[in-house]
């Protein structure tokens, strides 16, 4: 399925029924009243996170979305039919917009959150309202409202606890299909991976969190270069970014890896800054292809290297994808370090909550 995280659209609640003004003719009831019934409320457009949506794709080529208008009122007492109600479904993590205002009215981050986005024009009443002692032939009635309508743009920014970064090739989406159910493609050539994929980690009964597999960055990103840097924005909602390295065949010396390290970083950090200030692991991939003996040799030559410049990190782990080798170390240190802000985020909502 084509994946798309970007997506304008109209959307046009429907219009209250006009209520209306009639008359009861029945035999042997001379001036039988007023009977006329109120029109029907318009429908509402509400927009509703799924988890079983993943791309915006829906809303990318149709634009205009209209809730069903209410019907008119009839005569003998008879209220006009609301006008059903129109459920868009997105991804979780959609962010709506007001176009015209640029602002966020609604993050839907919860499956089954549901918003009302749009509200239905009330029905118009009809004239078995308007009877009064002095007035018992009304032929007064109102309009319908007209519903609500809005321009929005949509931003999938999808919802990971843990994002990867790196080079094309680096193993990134061999790591998630390692640690998570997830199965991206994996293939020896650049550009494999071509729009974000989520694995839900898990250890234990409870702990789990999840991870997220975005298309490789290369150095000019910023300027369009590969697949660009627009997918960066899937990391803007993480808590801590791994950044896989390939110690493999491009890279023959720590000093060059460290610079290949810090080109990525710079790209990160011309995306958005924030997004380069989160904190960075950084996974060594591919320690199957050093000689077991060299290996700790190597770890800490390119510690050294990183420790010099923007790649700079506070953590270090030397993993195989394919192996296995050190992913377990790494998947327990992000567990912890997940658990851990999990509870400084619970900690800092109540005490928010208790000042309230
Ligand atoms: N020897 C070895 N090969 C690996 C390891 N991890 C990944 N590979 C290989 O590296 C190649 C690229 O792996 P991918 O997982 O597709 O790399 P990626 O970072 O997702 O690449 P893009 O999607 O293009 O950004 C594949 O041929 C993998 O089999 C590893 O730990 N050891
Ligand atoms: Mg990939």
């Amino acid at each position: 399925m084509k994946f798309v995280d970007e997506a304008k659209i109209e959307l046009h609640a429907g219009k209250g029924g006009d209520g209306v003004a009639a008359f009861r003719r029945e035999k042997f009831v001379p001036k039988g009243g007023p009977s006329g019934g109120d029109g029907g409320r318009g429908g509402s457009v509400f927009i509703r996170a799924s988890r079983d949506i993943n791309t915006l794709l829906e809303y990318r080529f149709k634009r205009l979305f209209r809730a069903k208008n209410g019907e008119n009122g009839q005569g003998k007492d008879c209220y006009g039919k609301s006008g059903s109600d129109l459920v868009l479904e997105v991804p979780m993590g959609t962010l709506v917009y007001d176009d015209q205002n640029n602002i966020v009215v609604f993050d839907l981050k919860q499956d089954g959150q549901k918003e009302l986005i749009c509200k239905g024009g009330k029905g118009g009443l009809g004239n078995i309202h308007f009877k009064s002692s002095t007035n018992r032939a009304p032929r007064q009635f109102t309009f319908g409202e007209v519903g609500e309508t809005i321009s929005i743009r949509m931003e999938l920014s999808v919802l990971a606890d843990i994002g990867l970064l790196g080079f094309p090739n680096a193993g990134k989406s061999t790591f998630i299909s390692a640690v998570s159910a997830a199965k991206p493609k994996i293939a020896d050539y650049p550009f494999t991976t071509l729009h974000p994929h989520l694995g839900v980690v898990r250890s234990g009964f409870n702990d789990s969190f999840v991870i997220a597999d975005i298309p490789g960055l290369i150095s000019g990103a910023s300027d369009g270069a590969g697949l660009g840097h627009q997918f960066l924005k899937h990391l803007q909602r993480t808590k801590l970014l791994v950044h896989v390295i390939d110690i493999g065949t491009d890279y023959p010396d720590a000093e060059e890896l460290a610079r290949n390290a810090n080109d990525i970083c710079h790209e990160l950090q011309k995306y958005d800054v924030a997004l380069f200030n989160k904190p960075r692991w950084v996974a060594l991939n591919k320690m199957d292809l050093i000689p077991e003996e060299d290996r700790d040799a190597f770890v800490t030559e390119v510690t050294t290297a990183l420790s010099n410049g923007l790649a700079s990190t506070d953590k270090i782990f030397p993993i195989s994808s394919v192996s296995g080798l050190g992913t377990k170390s790494l998947i327990d240190s992000a567990m912890e370090y997940m658990s851990r802000i999990k509870q400084e985020d619970k900690t800092t909502n109540t005490n928010s909550l208790n000042k309230v």
